[in-house]
């Protein structure tokens, strides 16, 4: 990668339309470019040969789950995965240096893509009351400045502990377990932006908030699984070879989502021979061009058409058994699905009512169905409702609890879900917090905390005093960036353990610290000997986790360490935080007594593959509900409304990147290469607002407190439903207004934003073709 500061206001990207295939050769030539460029060829080889190894260690990328150790590939990652290890195990560091030379106000001035690029995070460091540099600090000192300035707040809810999703469980039993000690629930994490919406429905209609899948249900069981708001050509590649499996063996294929993602085109699977030389395999039987925000009514229509075929030919549609043995509410629902209007449904969807029609005799096909589901579905103010009404489609014909059928929320980081087992949340229920008063002998608060919305507008209020980040980049990855960055500057203190820099780190309270960790590849020696972690996949598979390379600077620190070493300061011996640091194995005997689904954790992690956790509806038709049935629920459809003039805008991520880490500037699956200030357009809608493609445009949002303006885009003619636009995040948050959250779960409705475009000053062009 270039060493010169990279622009990514992307001033002249060029634009070459969708690609129609995807991984190929082209998938290995980008990972071994990457990993080279960052790690050099030693190092490059070691690192990728461990990944997703029984030995090894787990992915930081997504949270898609492994094949049985018997089928893994020698090379068990994927393009997107390289460049995330890559990216950790540069040879390239951040160090004294680096902060003398640049003061934080000249750090403010770069962009998020260039702040990453410096390398890795290589000492702790400390901006002082009024200092214009980051000066390093001793561990000892950070520790005992942050244990002291919580020790000093007047009340524990004035201490908010942010986690990011690639925490391992040991880290983030320890971290809810500091917390709570201190006195507080404030455990917001990237979960309440990601999904929070699936673990809101799941949890309200099921009994369990997670997905119910196994990896061999979509391999070898399901006839039908529908892919509904993900991309998982990006975002979980090695979906795609489960789902080429899928493929062989019959199984079909349908992807509800506005844009023709390359994903779903042809699959040249780059672990086969096959794959790399011929034609790939098609994946999707059918593509739905729902509009953003078009889901519910998708899914309502669907299930009006299944009551509909059930009414005409009684006991051929729905699963009776099921819905009078484990379900309540179905009358009601189904009444509701009766009355529903269908060509408003059909408006709302953007949807014909042939493919909805279609689309409903592929199901009555099926005797197994998967839906599985991702951002696409979660950050829109409906989306409760959305995924409820998804569970109302499973449990008409019986889709629960029997294989190759069940809700699969395809989780994004990679231990996101782990973080939740382990207690990271601030509303954790109460059996929960009896057992870890039990286990640990103290009274934990039962008042909920803040989640990450509300911790941004209690920051914002002052009622905050110190802000504690294990990893993420909360600044960027939260809504209303400038009323977020001013929040942070709010505080007395931030911390934040981390392995790069970013833009969040700058955005400082009166004073500041910047605490280096391992990340996931490196090896971890403590007291003991050398430790190992562990995580839970989307599948509930948890397993463990050895890094391989040597720590990247001897400075750093595993985040258990750190956390421990926090708590010791501040509380002393009382709880054993040392015996945990300095053994993880003692964390895990805790894990195991305090977490259903864990007994005889430590030797059970250790088999090749790990163990996968109990869930109830799956495991034995069971449902944790307060009646013990399922629940159908009546949804009425809504779509988000958008005035005349005005599109829906939903925001995506680009081929490179990661969340708010971008590798690259390109988007090669979209035709996009040179920049990331594009916004993707259908060419009608363009024609209709006077526009062409290249032209400089603003996104304007409309909010109830007042306009919002995303200045320099490139207009993009894109294959995108009329109305409906797309843009890449996380340059689109300063255009989502803090109260702009889905029902129930507060996630921010990062995909479904009205806006208007307005021609920007500058010069307009058509991009290159
Ligand atoms: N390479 C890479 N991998 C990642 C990540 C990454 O940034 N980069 N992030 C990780 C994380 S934390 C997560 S949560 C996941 C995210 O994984 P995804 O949810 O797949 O990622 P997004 O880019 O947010 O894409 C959402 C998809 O939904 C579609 N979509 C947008 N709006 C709508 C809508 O209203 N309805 C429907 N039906 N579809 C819609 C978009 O066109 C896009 O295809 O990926 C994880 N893995
Ligand atoms: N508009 C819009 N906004 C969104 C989304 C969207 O689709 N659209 N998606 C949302 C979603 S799904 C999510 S999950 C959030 C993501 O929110 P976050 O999880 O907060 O953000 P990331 O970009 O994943 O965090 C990247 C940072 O994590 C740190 N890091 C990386 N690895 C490690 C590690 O091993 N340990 C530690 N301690 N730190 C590490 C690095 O310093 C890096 O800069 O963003 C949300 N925001
Ligand atoms: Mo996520």
């Amino acid at each position: 990668m270039a060493e010169r500061p990279i622009d990514t206001t992307g001033t002249d990207p060029t634009s070459s339309g969708p690609e129609r295939s995807s991984a190929g050769m082209h998938g290995i030539t980008e990972s071994v470019r990457y990993s080279m460029s960052e790690m050099g060829p030693k190092r490059s080889l070691r690192t990728l040969a461990a990944m997703n190894h029984v030995d090894g260690f787990d992915c930081p990328s997504c949270a898609w789950g492994d094949p049985d150790p018997e089928h893994r590939k020698i090379a068990e990652f994927c393009e997107n995965g390289a460049k995330a290890v890559a990216w950790e195990a540069t040879r390239k560091r951040v160090d004294a240096a680096f902060f003398a030379e640049y003061s934080v106000a000249a750090l403010r001035e770069r962009d998020g893509h260039w702040l990453e690029s410096q390398g890795r995070l290589a000492q702790p460091m400390r901006l002082a009351p009024g200092a214009t540099h980051f000066e390093p600090v001793s561990w000892q000192d950070a520790l005992a400045l942050t244990a002291d300035r919580l020790r000093g707040i007047a009340d524990p809810n004035r201490a908010v502990f942010y986690t990011s999703g690639r925490t391992s469980n040991e880290a983030a039993f320890l971290y809810q377990l500091l917390a709570r000690r201190l006195g507080t629930n404030n455990l917001p994490d990237c979960s309440n932006m990601c999904h929070e919406s699936s673990g809101a429905a799941l949890t309200e209609t099921i009994g369990v908030g997670k997905g119910l899948i196994t990896y061999a249900d979509i391999t070898d069981h399901a006839d039908l699984i529908i892919v509904v708001g993900q991309n998982p050509g990006t975002c979980h590649p090695r979906m795609l070879t489960a789902l080429e499996q899928a493929k062989r063996r019959g199984a079909r294929i349908i992807a509800a989502n506005p844009l023709p993602e390359a994903g779903f085109g042809r699959f040249r699977n780059p672990q086969t021979v096959r794959g790399l030389i011929g034609p790939g395999t098609k994946l999707t039987d059918r593509w739905l061009p729902v509009r953003v925000n078009g889901d519910l009514a998708l899914f309502a229509g669907l299930n009006r058409a299944l009551i509909d075929r059930e009414d005409a030919q009684p006991a051929s549609a729905l699963d009776h058994d099921f819905i009078d043995r484990y379900c309540d509410g179905f009358e009601a629902a189904a009444a509701a699905w009766r009355a529903l209007d269908r060509s408003r449904i059909e408006t709302m969807a953007g949807l014909p009512r042939r493919l909805i029609e279609d689309c409903a005799a592929d199901v009555l096909a099926a005797d197994s169905v998967v839906v599985c589901w991702a951002m696409g579905l979660t950050q829109h103010r409906n989306a409760v409702a959305t995924i409820r009404e998804i569970v109302n489609f499973l449990l008409l014909r019986g889709n629960i609890g029997r294989p190759g059928a069940g809700p699969a929320p395809i989780r994004g980081h990679s231990n996101v879900q782990g973080d939740r087992s382990m207690g990271i949340w601030e509303k954790m229920p109460d059996t929960f917090l009896d057992r870890l008063r039990d286990e640990f002998g103290f009274e934990p608060p039962r008042a909920h905390g803040l989640d990450t919305v509300d911790s941004i507008k209690a920051m914002r209020d002052g009622k905050v005093d110190v802000f504690i980040g294990l990893g993420g980049n909360f600044a960027s990855a939260t809504p209303d960036t400038e009323v977020t960055e001013a929040a942070l500057a709010n505080c007395d203190l931030t911390v934040h353990v981390a392995t790069k820099l970013n833009r969040t780190h700058l955005c400082h309270g009166t004073e500041a610290l910047v605490l280096p960790c391992l990340g996931r590849s490196e090896r971890d020696p403590q007291a003991s000997g050398e430790q190992f972690v562990t995580v839970e996949d989307t599948m509930a598979m948890v397993h463990s986790s050895r890094g391989r390379l040597f720590p990247g600077s001897p400075h750093l620190r595993s985040e258990v360490a750190i956390i421990a070493d926090l708590a010791y300061a501040l509380f002393g011996a009382d709880l054993g935080w040392r015996d945990m640091r300095d053994d993880y194995a003692v964390i895990r005997r805790h894990i195991e007594h305090v977490i259903p689904g864990f007994h005889a954790f430590e030797q059970r992690v250790r088999q090749p593959g790990g163990f996968m956790l109990p869930r109830a509806p799956r495991d034995s038709r069971t449902f944790p509900t307060a009646t013990g049935k399922a629940h159908f629920t009546v949804n009425p459809p809504t779509a988000t409304e958008v005035p005349p003039g005005y599109l829906l805008l939903t925001t995506v991520r680009s081929h490179d990147q990661f969340n708010t880490t971008v590798y690259g500037l390109d988007d090669r699956y979209r035709g996009i290469k040179g920049g990331r200030r594009v916004v993707f357009v259908n060419g009608d809608d363009l024609r209709a607002l006077h526009l062409h493609e290249g032209d400089r445009v603003d996104l304007v949002s409309v909010n109830a407190d007042g306009e919002r303006r995303a200045p320099g885009f490139r207009a993009v003619r894109y294959p995108t439903p009329r109305g409906c636009a797309a843009a890449y995040y996380p340059e689109t948050n300063v255009l989502v207004a803090l109260d702009s959250t889905a029902e129930t779960s507060n996630t921010p409705a990062t995909k479904s934003i009205v806006i208007r475009l307005e021609p920007s000053g500058g010069g307009a062009g058509a991009p290159r073709r």
